[in-house]
């Protein structure tokens, strides 16, 4: 009946509104630190409104962007309890419309940063609509919540001063830690290398992409993208690469075959954790 018809219209929800540029209850400066226990359990009892493999939609307003966040990993699980106890509540007041991707490398062959961060972007986007990528490293940790994870009109490079470099930016082409791409500029440079096996260039590499692709790195203000890395000692089978230095000369003719367009794995297990989401994949080896 038409009674019935006028009760369910106005029970119907008014549109949310978007969410504003600048998000609204930001706290700015953090206090961070790796002292203190940190459990599983504890972090999914701060986190409630965390949906299922990580996700999160704001409530009283809608995301421009939805957010995937990639974190490339293996045997780093102590830190990754601290990641999700300090990012869920800052990405939270951020507003950002987000799902998180833990990229396990299975085996313990030599470890490809970039490319599981190209497996993160492929996976993520078989899981959801995602038009933002923001790629972080697991003992990275934001000392300000007005560093929003979300893409800007240019690659952004978020990890600008780091407590190990002395807060400051150690090489003016310096892109390692966190960064966030749209979908496009992903795209625009064809992904990251999948050839750099072990310790370094893939960031200087990802940098090189971006230039030659006539992009340039955006980055906030100095005072606003502090963060704290947890110490740890150089993980096994991620030696320094001794190929990093001539790698990087090569970017404009290698980035044409080896990127996204290349990207060839294994994907052997997804799992749905409360507070993220794990794909663990099989990479293969160094030739
Ligand atoms: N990562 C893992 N497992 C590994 C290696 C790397 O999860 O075995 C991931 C993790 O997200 C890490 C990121 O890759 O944050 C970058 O690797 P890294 O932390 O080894 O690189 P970083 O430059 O440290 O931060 C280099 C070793 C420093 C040794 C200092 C000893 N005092």
């Amino acid at each position: 009946s038409s009674r019935k018809l006028e009760s369910n219209l106005t029970v119907t929800e008014k549109p949310l509104s978007m969410c504003p540029d600048v998000p609204q209850g930001l706290v700015g400066r953090l206090l961070i630190e790796f002292n203190s226990p940190m459990t599983m359990q504890k972090v999914q009892r701060e986190n409630p409104d965390v949906k299922d493999g990580g996700k999160y939609t704001p409530s009283d307003c809608k995301a421009k962007q939805k957010v995937a966040i990639i974190i490339p990993f293996r045997h780093r699980e102590h830190h990754l309890k601290y990641w999700l106890h300090y990012l869920h509540p800052i990405l939270r007041r951020q507003k950002i419309n987000y799902g998180i991707y833990v990229i396990n490398q299975n085996g313990e062959s030599m470890f490809n940063r970039a490319k599981l961060l190209n497996i993160g972007y492929t996976e993520a986007l078989k899981d959801g609509e995602y038009d933002c990528f923001v790629f972080s490293d697991v003992d990275l940790i934001p000392m300000d919540d007005r560093n929003v994870y979300h893409c800007y009109d240019q690659p952004r490079h978020f990890a600008i001063a780091m407590d190990k470099f002395g807060f400051r930016l150690p090489y003016t082409g310096y892109f390692g830690g966190v960064s966030g791409l749209s979908k496009e500029q992903f795209l625009k440079i064809n992904g990251f290398p999948n050839e750099y096996w072990g310790w370094g260039g893939e960031d200087d590499d990802i940098y090189n992409r971006i230039t030659l692709r006539g992009m340039k790195v955006n980055r906030p203000d100095s005072r606003i993208g502090k963060y704290r890395m947890i110490k740890h000692e150089r993980d096994k089978h991620n030696e320094p690469n001794p190929q990093r230095f001539t790698k990087i000369q090569n970017t404009k003719i290698n980035m044409l075959r080896d990127g996204i367009n290349s990207l060839k794995y294994q994907l052997l297990n997804v799992s749905r954790f409360p507070l993220y989401t794990n794909i663990t994949v099989d990479i293969g080896t160094p030739p």
